[in-house]
């Protein structure tokens, strides 16, 4: 059992203060026309703060799926840099320095989790020390994908942990519809290895379990599946409209339960938080996202860019689009142009 120190919750709590606040400037990003499509963090803050803690960044991976950038900046400033490219559209976004170990986030769902398994199997090969840490929401847990990584992993006994992070809706679908399995941490059984449930809005317990899957990984023991329940409060993206089908009272009695309140309330009962720490620590989140927006919009890019990372030369037709695009981008000046907004 490692519980965190006061001061580690503390520190906790800051990442998950920071990312609501950031998470909030960014929607408001994309409602005014200045950034793609966002996945918000909102009701996943403590799962995802608390297992960055819990982690070694100088070692250990991180494979997000697309909600949990904010909430990882202990792993370097550069993840909330990179991020911040990443919704402007640029495609350096995709590609962090090697020295941060945060793999790019994954839209297509569950694909990051064999490559987290790959990795950890292959850090085991080069007797490299470390764990990979996956996350991977309760819709993605049933594709194909998550089933052939976690039954991998158990065959190799892979130092990773597979990180569901059950916030009950997969878009519009709940999760009675997703499954028929009592728990997600039942489907452990079927690879052989060990399946914990916990309550994701519980910094300390993530803290804990993610702690303990990570020295079973690292004295050689294999994987652990970890689901943390959570409640996503709010829209699944800024794409979504989740009052269609979110009864208003369900969502109230989560908001009723945010992982933020819960902590926040626990150390201010031992005087380690309070409102201007609270209205600080927002101020300089902002004051960080503003920067790195700033940076990110004013970093240049070449309009045929998007065809840069496919393969290693243009295919025949590729090159036909890369010419036309140039063409075109030339005859309106748009190449003279940074990032198009
Ligand atoms: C392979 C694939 N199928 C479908 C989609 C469309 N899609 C995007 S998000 C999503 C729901 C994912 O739910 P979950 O894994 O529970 O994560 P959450 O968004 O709730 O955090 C779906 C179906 C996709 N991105 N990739």
């Amino acid at each position: 059992m490692a519980r965190p120190t006061e001061t580690q919750l503390r520190d906790i709590l800051v990442d998950m203060v920071e990312a609501r606040a950031q998470g909030g400037r960014l929607w408001n990003l994309q409602r005014q026309g200045q950034v793609g499509t966002v996945a918000p963090v909102d009701g996943h803050e403590a799962v995802v703060a608390a297992t960055a803690h819990a982690l070694d960044p100088l070692h250990d991976w991180i494979f997000p799926q697309y909600r949990e950038p904010l909430a990882l900046q202990r792993f370097g400033p550069e993840v909330l840099e990179q991020y911040m490219l990443y919704n402007v559209g640029h495609p350096d976004g995709s590609r962090l320095p090697p020295s941060v170990r945060v793999a790019p986030i994954a839209i297509s769902l569950a694909t990051q989790i064999p490559h987290a398994v790959g990795l950890a199997w292959g850090m085991t090969l080069q007797n490299e020390p470390g764990v990979v840490t996956v996350f991977f929401g309760d819709g993605s847990s049933s594709e194909g994908d998550f089933h052939e990584a976690a039954n991998l992993a158990g065959v190799l006994r892979a130092p990773a942990i597979l990180l569901c992070v059950n916030n009950q809706w997969a878009i519009s679908t709940p999760l009675h519809q997703q499954t028929a399995a009592k728990t997600l941490a039942d489907r452990a059984t079927g690879y052989g290895i060990p399946g914990v449930r916990i309550d994701g809005n519980d910094a300390a317990e993530v803290y804990d379990a993610v702690d303990q899957a990570r020295q079973r990984a690292l004295h050689g023991d294999g994987p652990t599946l970890i689901e943390a329940v959570v409640y996503r409060l709010g829209a699944h993206t800024t794409a979504d409209d989740p009052t269609r089908y979110i009864p208003a009272e369900e969502l109230e009695a989560a908001q009723r339960d945010d992982p933020i309140t819960r902590l926040a309330t626990h150390l201010a009962s031992k005087g380690l938080w309070d409102d201007e720490l609270r209205t600080t620590t927002e101020a300089e989140a902002l004051a960080r996202i503003d920067k790195a927006f700033e940076r990110a919009i004013t970093q240049p890019l070449a309009p045929d860019a998007v065809f840069d990372h496919c393969f290693t030369s243009d295919t025949p037709r590729m090159a036909r689009q890369r010419n036309a695009l140039l063409e075109a981008t030339t005859a309106t000046g748009a190449a003279e142009s940074g990032v198009s907004q």
